[in-house]
């Protein structure tokens, strides 16, 4: 038994820590859980993540749960794969932006988009302020690059790039040129390929 387990569901927002654990190049085993027949609602999988989501990450005794805080830890826990940004490095604070811009932001931002709410909130109430300025934020963000963080690949790509290849491939997130030119400079990754191909063979059990 690997020291670390993933309990997953293929596809997912768990196949962002999938491709996280794939970078890492760590042992991990998959508990799979399948969503349609409510196993994140049972019991035994409640007793992991009370919120019933996945995905959630034991290493070891410690579970951790929030897709970009496992990636965060995974990062920190492994730094051998240099994925992250070391406490004591400068750049690790915008570093840390990146990774809590996922969910904090650019996640919200797409999902309001597409459940709209009935009455608009307004922008000084919305976290994210508005959807056309995480965008465009982002789109200077990843511009040159080639990676969020200038040349060296992070988890916070993981995190962020997840968000933007998955709201592009559902038509959430706009086709800029800036968007797709920066999906194309990982989209070719090893481990990204091995966890989609993972991801395929485990969406059929
Ligand atoms: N904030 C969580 C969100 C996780 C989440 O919403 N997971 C979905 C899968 S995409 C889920 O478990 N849905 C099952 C359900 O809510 O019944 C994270 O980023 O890890």
């Amino acid at each position: 038994m690997a020291a670390l387990t993933l309990y997953h569901a293929a596809p997912s927002r768990s196949s962002v820590t999938h491709w996280m654990l794939e970078e890492i190049g760590e042992p991990y085993d998959i508990h799979l859980l399948h969503l349609s027949q409510g196993d994140n609602l049972k019991p035994d999988y409640l007793a992991i993540n009370p919120m019933g989501k996945v995905p959630a990450l034991k290493h070891n005794d410690v579970v951790i749960t929030e897709s970009a805080a496992i990636c965060t830890y995974l990062a920190d826990a492994f730094p051998k794969a240099k994925l992250n940004v070391p406490i004591g490095d400068p750049r690790r604070g915008v570093y840390l932006k990146w990774m809590f811009f996922g969910p904090s932001c650019v996640e919200p931002a797409v999902i309001d988009r597409a459940a709209p709410r009935k009455e608009e909130a307004r922008r000084a109430m919305l976290g994210y302020g508005d959807f056309d300025t995480v965008m465009n934020v982002l789109a200077n963000a990843v511009t040159p690059g080639p990676f969020l963080m200038g040349e060296q690949f992070t988890a916070a790509d993981v995190v962020i790039g997840s968000g933007l290849r998955w709201g592009t491939i559902f038509k959430l997130i706009p086709e800029r040129k800036e968007f797709t030119d920066y999906i194309a400079r990982f989209v070719d990754r090893p481990a990204l390929k091995r966890a989609t191909a993972k991801d395929d063979e485990l969406a059929k059990k």
